[in-house]
């Protein structure tokens, strides 16, 4: 059996350096009987055969986030839409007993209303993703930005920009680039 930990809007490098501490023989983030267990991660962006992981719905079996189907966006209880997903990291180790957690959706009806509609005028305007348009990326950025939860945590303009629309200027303030 196999317990995991899902990483969320981490840094690579923080990623990477978690990953490092859980495969030495000191572990401290672990129980001393998982010390030495297995521990593979796979990142939230890779798509090639055998790499991907469905890392949405692993949020919400973990208990972190809520899938609404209408709009394939998770929901956190705080963030609400604006969190993404960086890592799951798999150690070889018995899992806790008993079902996961049972998650609630944290959003009012009329919330999941609104951006269900969004989402759909959304998919109506989307091409095939390599010609999609400004006109569709912001329907799509409409839909997100239709929750109410989490609207404290909505991305700074530059981050929107790099998400939705390949604006690559935003990762030159990212600390990595300086
Ligand atoms: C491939 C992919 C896409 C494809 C989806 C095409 C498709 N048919 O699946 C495209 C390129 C269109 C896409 C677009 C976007 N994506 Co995307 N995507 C992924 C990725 C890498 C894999 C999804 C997957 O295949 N899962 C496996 C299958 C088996 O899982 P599933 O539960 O059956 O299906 C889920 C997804 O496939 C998706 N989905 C399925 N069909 C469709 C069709 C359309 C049109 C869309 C938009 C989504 C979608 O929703 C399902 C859950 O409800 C995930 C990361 C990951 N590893 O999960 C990010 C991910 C789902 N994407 C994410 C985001 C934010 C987006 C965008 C908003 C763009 C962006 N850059 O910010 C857009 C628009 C989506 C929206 N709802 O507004 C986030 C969601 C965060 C959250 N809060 O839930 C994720 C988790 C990435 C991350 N690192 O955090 N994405």
């Amino acid at each position: 059996m196999v317990a995991n930990l899902l990483l969320c809007g981490m840094e690579v490098d923080r990623v990477t350096s978690a990953v490092k501490q859980l495969r030495s023989v000191d572990c401290g983030a672990l129980p001393p009987e998982a010390c030495g267990a297995h521990v593979e991660h796979f990142w939230g962006h890779e798509t090639a055969p055998g790499r991907l992981v469905a890392i949405q719905r692993m949020a919400q079996v973990a208990g972190l986030a809520w899938l609404d189907d209408a709009t394939h966006l998770c929901l956190h209880p705080e963030h609400g839409p604006w969190v993404s997903f960086r890592a799951v990291v798999l150690v070889d180790v018995p899992g806790p007993p008993g079902p996961p957690p049972a998650m609630r959706c944290p959003a009012a009806e009329g919330d999941l209303a609104r951006a269900a509609a969004a989402m759909s005028e959304a998919l109506g305007k989307m091409g095939s993703y390599a010609t999609t348009s400004r006109e569709a990326a912001d329907a799509f950025l409409e839909a997100r930005l239709s929750y109410s939860l989490g609207s404290a945590s909505v991305y700074p303009p530059d981050m929107i920009e790099y998400h939705y629309h390949n604006d690559l200027g935003f990762l030159e303030t990212a600390p990595s680039a300086k």
